[in-house]
Parts: C-alpha cells; structure tokens; sequence
C-alpha cells in the first residue's frame, strides 16, 4: 500500500511538484512550472523583473498563483493519484512579500472549482508587485531600522541577522514610506510560503519560525513576533501580520477548490509551508551536528543544521529556524548560477564545455584570482556590482571558468567561519549539483567528501518528507527525523566525492590570499599583488614538479 506525500517548491524560476511514497522510499513523481516558458505573457527573465537601476527585483504574485493551477493540471494530465496523498507542504523563495487587501480572505472562502485561481485571486492585492530576495534596494531602511534598535550587534541578537536589503522588514518599511496609501489599505503581509499555503487552505495561513526567521521581525530567542522590530519598521504592522508557527504544525485541511477540482481527499492534511532553505535543511537531510550543505541554484546558499544557537556579528550570516524545531546557520551568495552563467555564454560554452575546462585546469589557477560580483552581491556587501580579474584578462575561456567556480567556493569557505559547529561532510543540492567538477572544486577547498544525491530539489523533498513526518505524528507513529534520513535518503545518494588531499595546502593559501583580495577591492586595504606573486610560483612550480 503506496504512502503518498506531495512537496511543492515555488522557487525564484519555477513551481516543482515532487510525490514521495513512504513505504517503498520512493520519489514517484516529479513535475514543474518554468514562468519564463510556461507562463511566457508574464515576459519574466528568470523568473523575475530586474529594474533599470539593477537593484529593484520583483516579480508577480499572480504568476505563483496561476502557476499552482498549472502545475496540477499537468499533474491531472500524467494521471496523478490525487486522491491517494496524504499530506502537503511547501517551501518558497524566501523574504519576498505578498500585500494584500481586505477581500483576500472571502476570496479564499468563495474559491469556485467552475473558475481558476488567477481569475478568482486577482482582485486581492494592496500591492501589484512582489519584492524577492533579490532585490537590494532597501540600504536605507536597513539603516533606520538597525539605529532604531540599537545598532547591529542588537539587532543581530534580536532577529538572528542584521537588518539585511531583501529580508521582508526593511521590504515593508520601504513600502510604506513609498506608498503609504496602499500601506494602509493592506489587510494582510505574507510571505511567498505563507501565501500559497494560504491558497491550499482556504483562509489566510500562518507563517512558520524557518521564513519567519527572514523577515529582521521575529525574536530569534522567543519564536515570536517583536513589538520593538514591528514598530522600528512601520506604522500598525503587527495586525497585518499572520500568526507564527511551528514549521511541523499541521494548519487544517485542503480546501474544497482543490478536492472538487483536482480530486484530492478531503482528509489531505496541510502542513505549514517554510523558505527553500529550511525545507532543503531536511531535503538533504540535515537534522545532526556536523553536516552542512552547499546549494547551488540561482543564488549559491551554504547552510547547516545548529544545535545551539550562534550569531554572526559580522552581520553577513543568518540564523532561521530549522523544521525540527532547533536552528539553521545560512549565508546567501547572489553571484550564483547566474554568474557562471554569464562566463559560460560569454564564450558560448555548453556546461559539458565548462566543465571538461575545470577538469583541463590546475588547482590555484596558476595565481590568477577573480572577485566575481557580476550583480550587486549580498555576501561579502557589494551594491555596485563589478568583476575584477587579478593576473588575466576576460578574453581566455579557461581561466576564467576556473576563476569563477574557485572564486566562489573560495568566498563560501572564507564567510562561513562564524558558525560554531565544525563541518565534517557537505552535502550538494541544486540545479548546478549534477555538475561533479564543481562539486570536485568545493570537496578540494573545503578539504571535506562532498555527497551528491539523484534528486537536485532538496526543497521539494523537504516539503513532503516533512508533511510526512507531521502525518506519522498526528497518528502516533513516531518517526524520528535521523530515522527517516537513514531510511528514505541513503537510498538517494548518487556520488561521494572525496578532496585530493595534495591540494589542501595550496588551498589554504590561495583562501589567504582571496582574503587579502576582498579586503584590498571592497575596504581598501593593502594590495596583495606581492602574495599574488608568490603563490603563482608554487603553483607553477607545483604544475612542472607534477609534470615532471
Ligand atoms: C536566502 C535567500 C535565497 C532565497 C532564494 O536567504 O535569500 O536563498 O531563499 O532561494
């Protein structure tokens, strides 16, 4: 007898779809929506609209909703036992917001299975857009907000991050001073997860503590919403908030739009939706010290489960909760597919071409270094987004793929070194994860196995193996999270690979000297070109002595 468990994932480019049967441990189904091809009358560029200023990112929140509509469409089409799933949940983009006015609810309630959501939902928003974490235009309320509160060092300890340009508070501060009208004609501020969870209820859902945590307006300490955030942000915010969750809380059932339309039981339980990164915490299947994971998709993240609670008070890391009720470390890399992208088009090179030149490679890149900001990066800071090239120019492809992949692994081991837990193992997911000479780069810097799995959506799986846990709890069949991991993602692990341990030290320099670069381009400190020098020597020297 199948156990079905359906996990949705509304990502930055897509909606994805993935059923996961818990007898045989099986992923069984996996589908997606692409808005730039399926849903092309949006004209969206990777899911998303980039302004002119190349700050302001938004996208729509009507494409997510047509989008969930498609998507069970195609699932009708390939014959998906609807009715036989047992319970949903979710994941989405984190930080992005969705404002919307006083009819939201009785929308909700009217949803008539004889129209769709688009034409039913579209008359439900306070505001047209929708901010995503991409966007990074909101400096200055960052800056209101952190001397509101106190400074960083408070805020940090208050909300887990420094008030940071795509988390939702200064999102929403920035809203109300450009908008004040539409402000206060908004009856409800959802994030992306909440939103669609709201669509699959029926009536307005809560937020969970994972996305919670990514909004600078949660007491990362207390799990609740904080009366000093909520007022350093703006007026009469704290009604216009949803309530906060558990991330295993089971929020109701699916709501008769769906079981009429599509054919899902009555009984389908919904359990609360949470960011991408919290949901792919459990989809990778981190729920024990010492394992952390890199993601490589539109923006890179690098995260890890946390038992106990440690801040950054750099200000570059975030702490959100993690679906098993503990903690989660998590940095965000902007510069991410997109930016190997541009280096990959740039010389019209296919990713087999791309990756056949990292193999044909050396280590260290013979001294040449790159600082890879080709859009205005979150970690480190870079609102001005510039490439600079240390040793080489843009015109040889294999440089400079090199260049690229060692930049920003170099830059994710150099601005993790706040989290307390020490990393034994990284675990890849993502769209880029399925590329082995990438993942070959991070085992050789981080010196650690790298362990791919078949599935690159972690996010979606997350979401069903939690749905699934919150089921086998509401029924007293308790399964505990190492259990599940143990059972269900041992089976899905394609690859280990291990670091070539005659590169550790090169490594070690070459981290040195990334450093050096960073703090010469962005603080205006020393320049390295000396360092530089010297490391290209090893590195040829180490070259010809191989050779040889
Ligand atoms: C995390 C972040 C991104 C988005 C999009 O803080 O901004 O990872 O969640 O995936």
């Amino acid at each position: 007898m199948k156990e079905l468990f359906l996990g949705l994932d509304c990502s930055t480019q897509g909606l994805t779809a993935v059923i996961v049967d818990f007898n045989s441990f099986q992923i069984i189904y996996k589908n997606e929506v692409n808005y730039d091809k399926d849903l092309a009358q949006y004209n969206t560029q990777n899911g998303v609209y980039i302004n002119d200023d190349g700050i302001t990112v938004h996208s729509n929140p009507i494409i997510w909703t047509e989008a969930l509509d498609l998507l069970f469409h195609k699932m009708l089409k390939d014959k998906v036992a609807f009715n036989t799933i047992l319970a949903i949940s979710g994941s989405a983009q984190q930080h992005g917001t969705v404002y919307l006015n006083d009819t939201f609810e009785k929308r909700l309630q009217n949803l008539h299975p004889d129209s769709n959501l688009r034409d039913q939902i579209l008359g439900s928003f306070s505001r047209k857009i929708s901010p995503v974490w991409m966007d990074s235009s909101t400096s200055q309320q960052c800056q209101e907000i952190r001397e509101k509160l106190g400074g960083i060092k408070k805020v940090i300890k208050l909300t887990g991050s420094n008030t940071i340009e795509r988390f939702s508070g200064p999102q929403i501060r920035k809203f109300y001073q450009d908008q004040p009208e539409q402000y206060y004609k908004t009856n409800v501020i959802h994030l992306i997860s909440s939103y669609m969870a709201s669509l699959l209820l029926g009536k307005s859902a809560p937020i969970d503590h994972g996305d919670g945590a990514g909004m600078n307006l949660m007491n990362i300490a207390t799990n609740q919403w904080d009366q000093d955030a909520i007022e350093a942000t703006a007026p009469n915010l704290r009604v216009k908030l949803p309530s906060l969750v558990k991330s295993q809380e089971i929020i109701g059932k699916i709501a008769p739009y769906f079981t009429e339309k599509y054919g899902f039981s009555p009984n389908a339980l919904l359990i609360a939706w949470s960011g991408d990164n919290p949901n792919s915490l459990i989809g990778v299947g981190l729920t024990s010290k010492g394992k952390v994971a890199i993601s490589l998709g539109t923006s890179d993240t690098y995260f890890g489960y946390m038992e106990k609670l440690y801040l950054d008070f750099k200000g570059e890391g975030h702490v959100f909760g993690a679906p098993t009720g503990d903690y989660m470390s998590l940095i965000c890399f902007k510069n991410g597919s997109l930016a190997r992208e541009e280096i990959k088009n740039q010389f019209s090179l296919t990713w087999k071409e791309f990756s056949d030149m990292l193999l044909n490679t050396p280590p260290g890149n013979n001294g040449n270094i790159m600082l890879p900001y080709f859009f205005p990066e979150i970690v480190p800071l870079v609102l001005n987004p510039k490439v600079y090239r240390f040793g080489f120019d843009e015109n040889n492809p294999e440089i400079n793929v090199r260049a690229i992949v060692e930049a920003q692994l170099l830059s994710m081991k150099l601005h993790s070194r706040w989290i307390g837990e020490k990393a034994s193992e990284i675990h890849a997911t993502g769209g880029t994860s399925i590329n082995t000479e990438i993942l070959q780069v991070a085992a050789d810097i981080f010196n650690l196995p790298v362990r791919i799995f078949e599935l690159t959506n972690s996010a979606a799986l997350g979401a069903a193996i939690r749905s699934a846990k919150s089921f086998y709890d509401s029924i007293n069949q308790n399964n505990n999270w190492t259990e599940i991991n143990e059972s269900f993602l041992k089976l899905l692990v394609k690859e280990i690979l291990y670091p070539n341990e005659n590169v550790k030290e090169l490594y070690e320099d070459m981290l040195l000297l990334y450093e050096k670069y960073e703090d010469y381009v962005l603080r205006g400190g020393e320049n390295p070109e000396p360092f530089r020098q010297r490391f290209k020597t090893k590195c040829l020297k180490r070259d010809i002595t191989k050779k040889v």
